[in-house]
């Protein structure tokens, strides 16, 4: 009781030092779960190169900053969970927009079974496609205003392409469990309502890096881990 009590209050001032440094925050209010968990810092800025803007009338003149955090973010997971770690439920839908000839988000992380929505926000034709071993299909060309949806039945990487668009691209990381996480445009990653245990983490970025670091997360607070792309 007395431990439990300890863990409680010692959970909360988690929750508050995490609340005051992260905005970002998740998944907190499950039973103070999330008060322990692997969090910190994904870092590509080696990786890093310009952007490649397309000359493009309707965007000319316009900064393209706009869209390039979109391009910054990697993902962040557990190379394997106990499935004991968490419950198995409905993963539902998730959207890949096509909006101004990009897919947003550029980078989508999702459940095994989750259902990816792919609604054409644009005036002009798109037709998405992959041909990805974790997910082959073809939704065909469709116009402004419909949508079309593809189901993620397999886990891997799905790189998502436009038939239409050649520079249209984006991924779709397929897991077969939650504990994962798109980074935030600085790298930040947080993996919550994580049990105490040793773990090993994987850092991704667009397929050019895959990092992995062994991580041990205590019984009752968070494991903090920089994974820095050389
Ligand atoms: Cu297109």
């Amino acid at each position: 009781m007395v431990l439990r009590t300890l863990a409680a209050i010692l959970g909360v001032v988690l929750i508050a030092d995490t609340a005051a440094s992260l905005p970002a925050l998740r998944n907190l209010g499950e039973g103070g779960q999330a008060a322990s968990g692997i969090r910190g810092r994904l870092d590509i800025r080696k990786l890093d190169k310009p952007i490649e803007r397309r000359p493009d009338v309707a965007t000319a003149g316009a900064a393209g900053p706009r869209d390039v955090p979109d391009l910054r973010r990697g993902v962040v997971y557990l190379e394997t969970a106990p499935r004991s770690a968490f419950d198995e439920r409905d993963p539902g839908h998730v959207v890949m927009d096509q909006r101004n000839e990009r897919f947003v988000p550029h980078v989508l992380a999702v459940m095994i079974g989750t259902v990816v929505d792919f609604p054409n926000s644009d005036l002009t034709y798109h037709n998405v496609f992959s041909l990805s071993r974790a997910k082959r299909f073809d939704l065909g060309r469709y116009a402004a205003g419909k949508s079309k949806s593809v189901r993620m039945d397999r886990t891997g990487v799905v790189r998502v392409f436009c038939d239409i668009h050649s520079h249209m691209n984006a991924f779709i990381l397929v897991f077969n469990h939650p504990f994962f996480d798109v980074t935030d445009v600085e790298g930040h990653f947080e993996l919550p309502s994580l049990p105490a245990g040793t773990y090993t983490v994987v850092g991704w970025y667009e397929g050019e890096a895959r990092i992995t670091r062994s991580v041990v997360v205590p019984a009752n607070g968070w494991a903090e881990v920089d994974l820095v792309v050389p």
